[in-house]
């Protein structure tokens, strides 16, 4: 068995080595006004000069348009809280308390020397008082203690922005983590006097993770989780606070030859960021939004409660996968975001496909696919056989083809073939079914050829999942037909698993 074992796992660490070679390091740099700039003291740089001006917000992924102001003002921000019921995945609902009806927060953008008059208010639908902490606010609590407000009533707080910086903001009202947990989180911009450089797109991406007592896309509403919250166990790790908020139609875009400026924020409430751009380079990161930038990093941290600045230029074209390369929360926690590409190839840069290799963001379109499939059945009330079939074709491309391959043949004395299998054919559906569920090891005949080896248990799956993927196995490529239910999967799911021999 050790021997198919190992060639498993080493074609598990090819599709790992394929989908994370990027582009070489392109030799481009931006204008270097932050590199240059003198180290920010905290400095008062007077008082607020002219009429009072109203902040513009702007929600995710937009960014409010620069300041070109030369001296210090008056700025008002007029901020709400909204507790409203959003999908958190295709098919699932959760209750998120936000700032502004968005997660994260409305983005705010002033300069350094504003004084800042804050308006939180809370809707008078709201359930919980909230309050407000900004990491930019130099004072005790950052506003919090100056902030907290019952449903139906604003308070009013007025600060000087003296440090320049990117900066979480964040409720605290008590508990602190659940109110965070619920997306109580954004980002406030404090421009240097001399502006930010100038870039040809800012975006606004903020990464969180969140606790539902249901599985990973177990469909319906799914309440907060307080127990796996506390054991820092996410079920869903997330750009922008939706499975899906960055990708598709929703992608960020931007063409080639540009440059792109991200502020990226880590609302947590637990977990730190390892935020990397598959297949870019960051030519400029100011880490933890520090003024002083670094330059040439593939990855970087970004804190709990902490943000950066990334500035990179688009060299060629295609998808750019955002992902956190804690990379089980990317492919199984939602963590992925896309930045679209247009515009000219450039062989010199990057030769386009030369060895035929798994590509990721292929790989992380069909699943989600799958997943809108799938919801739209569930929305429906019952799905039918077709429809299990359909939504279990678009999950099998990204699920279990990697090893049985997308026709059903899987590979030669590695893994045995789902087409024409008279192993498939000769097993009771409860067996059937713990092979996803509890994996499957020791040997096998399958179409007269032997195999010992270990399929792994496919945990992550849900049930109404596994029974669409065995209903489109079983009615694909020759083999008998037949249906499986989501009820039935439950049931073999809530046995003990069996025990794996020799026999099967
Ligand atoms: C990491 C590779 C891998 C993945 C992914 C995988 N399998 Fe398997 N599968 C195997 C191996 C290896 C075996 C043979 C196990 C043995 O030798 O005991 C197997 C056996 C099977 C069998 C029984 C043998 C046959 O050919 O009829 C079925 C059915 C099956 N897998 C279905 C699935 C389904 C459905 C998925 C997706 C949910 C899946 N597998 C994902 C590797 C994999
Ligand atoms: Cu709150």
């Amino acid at each position: 068995m050790s021997r198919m074992l190992s060639t498993v796992l080493a074609a598990a660490s090819m599709l790992a080595l394929a989908a994370c070679s990027g582009k070489q390091a392109a030799d481009v740099a931006l204008p270097s006004a932050a590199a240059a700039a003198p180290l920010a003291a905290p400095a008062d740089l007077g008082p607020p000069q002219g009429e009072p001006i109203h902040a513009v917000l702007t929600s995710p992924p937009h960014v409010p348009p620069p300041i070109h102001r030369n001296y210090p003002a008056k700025v008002i921000v007029e901020l709400e809280v909204i507790e409203k019921e959003m999908p958190i995945s295709e098919g699932v609902t959760y209750t998120y308390w936000t700032f502004g009806g968005t997660v994260p927060g409305s983005f705010i953008r002033v300069r350094q020397g504003d004084t800042v008059e804050f308006h939180l208010k809370n809707a008078p639908d709201s359930k919980m008082p909230h309050n407000i902490d900004l990491h930019g606010v130099t004072g005790p609590g950052g506003g919090a203690a100056s902030s907290f407000t019952a449903p139906g009533h604003e308070s009013q707080f007025t600060f000087k922005a003296l440090n320049a910086g990117i900066y979480v903001y964040h409720c605290a009202t008590a508990p602190v983590g659940m109110h965070i947990a619920n997306g109580m989180y954004g980002l406030i911009l404090v421009e240097p006097p001399e502006g930010m450089p100038k870039v040809d797109h800012e975006y606004y991406v903020m990464q969180g993770d969140f606790y539902t007592t249901g599985k990973y896309r177990q469909k319906g509403h799914q309440p907060f989780d307080m127990e796996k919250a506390i054991d820092e166990n996410p079920t869903y790790v997330l750009f922008n606070g939706h499975e899906g908020a960055l990708t598709g139609d929703k992608a960020l875009t931007a063409r080639t030859n540009e440059s792109v400026r991200l502020y990226i924020g880590n609302g947590g409430p637990n977990l730190v960021s390892s935020f990397h751009v598959i297949g870019e380079i960051f030519d400029r990161v100011q880490q933890e939004g520090g003024t002083h930038p670094q330059e040439n990093v593939q990855t970087t941290l970004i804190p709990a409660g902490g943000a950066a600045i990334v500035e990179f230029h688009t060299d060629v074209p295609g998808s750019y996968v955002m992902v956190d390369h804690s990379i089980f929360r990317a492919f199984n926690k939602g963590a992925l975001a896309i930045l679209k590409v247009d515009g000219q190839e450039n062989k010199a840069i990057y030769s386009g496909k030369e060895v035929d290799s798994v590509y990721l963001s292929e790989r992380a379109e069909p699943n989600l696919k799958a997943v809108s499939v799938a919801a739209r059945a569930h929305a429906a009330g019952t799905l039918s056989k077709d429809e299990q079939i359909a939504a279990g074709k678009q999950l099998f491309t990204g699920t279990c083809s990697v090893c049985h391959q997308a026709n059903g043949e899987g590979l030669p004395g590695v893994f045995p073939p789902l087409a024409r299998s008279d192993y498939l054919a000769g097993q009771d559906k409860n067996h059937l079914i713990s092979i996803p569920l509890h994996g499957l090891t020791g040997r096998i005949t399958v179409n007269g050829k032997d195999y010992d080896s270990v399929m792994p248990p496919m945990t992550q799956l849900t049930d109404d999942e596994v029974a669409n993927l065995l209903t489109y196995v079983l009615n694909s490529w020759g083999n008998a037909g037949g249906q499986v239910s989501k009820e039935e999967v439950a049931k073999v799911r809530a046995q003990p698993a069996p025990p794996q021999t020799a026999e099967h």
